[in-house]
């Protein structure tokens, strides 16, 4: 079974599902693990979608009220890589830290 790890997308930054304050959040993960990237858009009138580009991971772009997912293997390789929102990458961006 994969791992849960949900993102919120408000207005134009990510939070995570339990707590709306810490905006584009560090996400930790263990190398090998893996992990369900949810993604609910709870922006009324944006699109919003993920990216993690070092890994070629992405949760395909989706409207408000909609939720969308993918599920991937974290290499191992520990460091930290970004996460984004295409087409808001200025504003939406945080570190995916994978430790081993
Ligand atoms: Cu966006």
């Amino acid at each position: 079974m994969p791992r849960d790890v949900t993102l919120v997308a408000r207005g134009m930054t990510f939070t995570l599902a339990g707590d709306a304050k810490l905006l584009n959040p560090v996400i930790a993960v263990r190398a090998g693990e893996r992990i369900r990237l949810v993604l609910k858009n709870e922006a009324p009138g944006l699109l919003h979608d993920i990216e993690i580009a070092a890994w070629d991971v992405q949760v395909n772009q989706i409207g408000a009220g909609e939720t969308a997912d993918v599920t991937f293997v974290v290499p191992n390789q520990p460091g930290r890589y970004e996460y984004r929102c295409r087409p808001h990458a200025e504003m939406m961006s945080g570190f995916i830290e994978v430790t081993p």
